[in-house]
């Protein structure tokens, strides 16, 4: 077997891990100030530069997609250190001839009072895109999410819940018996087997997206501030449909670049490109 550490071992018991304090306190200082300037007004679908306001519901809160385009803060979480060769063991296609990663979603949610996040996702929905999966020594999850906290999230305070273990379930929890549209009317849901996971800011959620997840309702005054990035293989494609602007390819590390655009596209007239076994 792999060499593997007792985070892996919890990763793959639970589909998720919590990173504690691996956001600097001036790296955090700089993102909640970002989160300070936008524009509070925004409507929904409405763009503010390369970023769309797009709430995946009308319940999750505030939700800008495309955040990467937002600054620097955002940037230098692409390739965050504290997560970043976790990814790419994780869902990277590691040590295969496709081996790369890509961020096929991030943006950043705001929740207020009364916002929650419908329970969601499971092993049993055996989705490629999002499914976890090891196996002959290597990962191959499709998709693992990284969720920063800028704010202290406590009981109430609207914090994610997954259940421990269903990346792998065969069963849908007896929640998923309403349709999705139903969850996300639901002023309040209790979910048997769910954790409510509370973070310090500054630290962050590692997660399968195939664990059962979605977030509790916030009963507490004040604001959940979370910016949340989704890891792929390098194959993969956005999930709305975004585009990282040439501007942002061409300001960011080369490192960075290769997860934002790991296949350059080919157009004609190009001599050059990624060339079969290139690296
Ligand atoms: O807002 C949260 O804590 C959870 C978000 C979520 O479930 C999702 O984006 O899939």
């Amino acid at each position: 077997m792999a060499d593997h550490d007792l985070q892996d071992y919890m990763f793959d018991l639970n589909g998720f891990l919590v990173l504690e304090n691996v956001i600097d306190p001036s790296h955090l200082a700089a993102l909640n100030a970002a989160f300070d300037a936008f524009p509070q007004d925004l409507g929904f679908r409405e763009w503010w530069g390369d970023v769309q306001r797009l709430d995946n519901n009308d319940r999750a809160g505030m939700e800008l997609q495309n955040i990467v385009h937002a600054g620097k803060a955002f940037e230098d979480l692409i390739d965050h250190p504290a997560w970043i060769d976790r990814m790419r063991r994780h869902c990277g296609e590691d040590q295969t001839w496709i081996q790369g990663l890509f961020i096929d979603e991030c943006f950043a949610s705001i929740r207020r009072t009364g916002g929650f996040f419908p329970m969601h996702s499971g092993g049993h929905e055996r989705a490629v895109r999002n499914q976890y999966g090891y196996a002959d020594g290597r990962w191959q999850c499709g998709q693992v999410n990284i969720l920063v906290a800028l704010t202290d999230i406590n009981p109430g305070d609207g914090g994610t819940r997954v259940i421990p273990g269903s990346h792998k379930s065969s069963f849908a929890h007896p929640v998923f018996r309403q349709s999705y549209a139903d969850r996300c009317k639901l002023e309040d849901e209790t979910v048997e087997g769910a954790i409510e996971v509370t973070l310090k800011a500054g630290s962050a959620l590692l997660f399968s997206d195939a664990i059962s997840h979605g977030a509790t309702r916030r009963i507490n005054p004040g604001e959940r501030r979370v910016v949340i990035y989704r890891y792929g293989p390098g194959w993969g494609n956005t999930r709305y449909g975004y585009r990282y602007s040439q501007a942002l390819l061409d300001r960011v590390t080369p490192a960075q670049r290769a997860i934002l655009q790991p296949v350059v596209p080919r157009l004609p007239g190009m001599s050059k490109g990624l060339e079969r076994g290139a690296e």
